[in-house]
């Protein structure tokens, strides 16, 4: 069988035996026909039909988290992790807390984290878990209590040597806190169980910024390639959460303009660009909406609806907020608004109809796994320190950071080269990611 038919083998195995899990069909369906280049030189892999296994997690668990709201009643969500890959090693990939997590969400998730963290060149496997349960409008109280019963489970399952778990969508260093002590108390202390830990206990410096900066260090080398830089460029961010804010800080800080910011709801458009001192204040201590925002600052418009649909002149855009978030209609906007590189800070916020406008109009594209792997790196440099029981300083944790983005931006764009598909960044990177863990699993045995 050739490579290419393999692929399609694959892909109608996948959509047979998982018709009602989309988003892992999207995954997969990017990810298979950019390696048939790589299979063609590496038959051994078809032979032993590396991606049966490559597309069936190891394993996962499904479990019920109850807990007792603040008017005294029992409410009940589910509990998920995914552990789908150990062959560079341990599982590693976030939590999720969000009324849309479901199997097929996190199972795109997990997949993708596979080729991310192997693109890190660090020792990490790829897992994600999360539930369904909505932190938006809960107290503190009910938080806690709700971490407090999703980690009684969780913690039968996870370990530093097993399964790490981190944040993402809903889950902070608030919620990683609470999570980390009752795996404490059920357990033992051992800090390198989570990551994202707040640095009055164990965390590591640069962490809560690594995924936003990560992203713009990779658009930093993509753009030195061309001889330029982000002085004087206009960007829009979508998102105001963890990822937004921390790439819009490092944007400003490498002389561009951000003039966008979204949330579920609406957008801010800013044609003088963010205050982002402001927009800290209103997420990170406030924890409330966009809405705040607009009315606190004279030169904001607040727009409901998405923020891809704004006609606005623009250089290069960062999706920061979720899955397909950017459909084929708002690609096809992103070019009339003469945007030239788009780069993910979101898990697969584009469609596959979108990519293909980013291609069709030779817009550069940096996806989501090679682009958002600052923060799961920071992630590997957390669980590092925690093991020698030392913390490294800020510069030096940002350094690395650094180093890794140009690593990882660099393989993308050679690999693409080496296989003739220049700038083809989305083929290097699923190609490199995929050539490690391939190597390791053949050699592990294919187990
Ligand atoms: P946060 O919870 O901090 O922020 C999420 C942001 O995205 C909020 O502004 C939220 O708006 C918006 N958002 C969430 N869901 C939707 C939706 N369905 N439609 C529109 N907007 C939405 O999460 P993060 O910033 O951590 O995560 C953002 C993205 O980055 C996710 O795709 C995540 O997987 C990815 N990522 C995160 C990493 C991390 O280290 N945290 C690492 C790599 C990737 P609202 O408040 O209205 O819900
Ligand atoms: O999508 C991601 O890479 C994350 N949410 C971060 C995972 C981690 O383990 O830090």
């Amino acid at each position: 069988m050739n490579a290419k038919e393999y692929v399609a083998q694959i892909k109608q195995q996948v959509e047979q035996k998982d018709p009602n899990q989309p988003e892992f069909i999207q995954a997969v369906d990017e990810f298979l026909p950019t390696i048939v280049p790589f299979l063609e030189e590496h038959p051994e892999y078809i032979e032993k039909n590396i991606l049966s296994l490559l597309t069936e997690p190891e394993r996962f668990f499904q479990f019920r988290v109850p807990w007792q709201d603040d008017a005294g009643n029992w409410q009940v969500n589910r509990g998920y992790r995914i552990q789908f890959n150990s062959a560079l090693g341990p599982y590693k990939g976030g939590l999720r807390f969000h009324p849309s997590v479901n199997l097929s969400i996190l199972k795109f998730l997990a997949f993708e984290q596979i080729f991310k963290n192997s693109l890190t060149d660090l020792p990490i496997g790829g897992g994600k878990g999360g539930s369904d349960f909505d932190p938006k409008e809960k107290s503190d109280s009910e938080i806690m209590r709700f971490c407090q019963s999703f980690m009684t489970e969780l913690s039968k399952h996870i370990g530093p040597n097993l399964d790490v778990p981190a944040g993402d969508i809903g889950v902070g260093a608030r919620e990683i806190s609470y999570l980390f002590g009752t795996y404490k108390r059920l357990r033992e202390y051992d800090a390198g169980v989570l990551t994202g830990k707040p640095l009055d206990f164990n965390g590591s410096l640069g962490r809560t910024e690594a995924t936003g900066y990560g992203l713009v260090y990779f658009v930093k080398y993509l753009l030195q390639d061309l001889t330029d830089s982000f002085k004087g460029k206009e960007v829009f961010v979508s998102g105001s959460g963890n990822v937004a804010i921390y790439a819009i800080e490092k944007v400003q800080e490498l002389g561009g303009k951000v003039v966008t910011c979204s949330d579920s709801n609406g957008y801010i458009y800013e044609k003088d660009g963010i205050d982002l001192e402001l927009l800290k204040e209103i997420k990170e201590v406030r924890r409330a909406r966009l809405t705040e925002y607009a009315k606190e600052r004279e030169g904001a418009e607040y727009h409901e609806g998405s923020v891809w649909k704004l006609k606005a002149q623009a250089d290069i855009a960062l999706p920061c907020a979720t899955q397909n978030e950017i459909d084929e209609q708002e690609a096809k906007q992103l070019a009339e608004n003469g945007v030239k590189i788009v780069a993910e800070g979101a898990n697969m916020p584009s469609t596959l109809a979108a990519v293909q406008v980013y291609h069709q109009n030779e817009m550069l594209y940096g996806p989501a796994k090679a682009a958002n792997a600052g923060g799961v790196a920071v992630s590997a440099l957390e669980m590092s320190q925690n093991s020698q029981r030392l913390a490294w300083s800020k510069a030096e944790v940002d350094e690395k950071l650094d180093g890794i983005m140009k690593n990882i931006y660099e393989t993308c764009r050679d690999t693409a080269e080496q296989y003739a598909e220049k700038n083809n960044f989305m083929l290097g990177a699923n190609i490199a990611g995929f050539k490690k863990v391939a190597k390791a699993m053949l050699m592990q045995g294919l187990v």
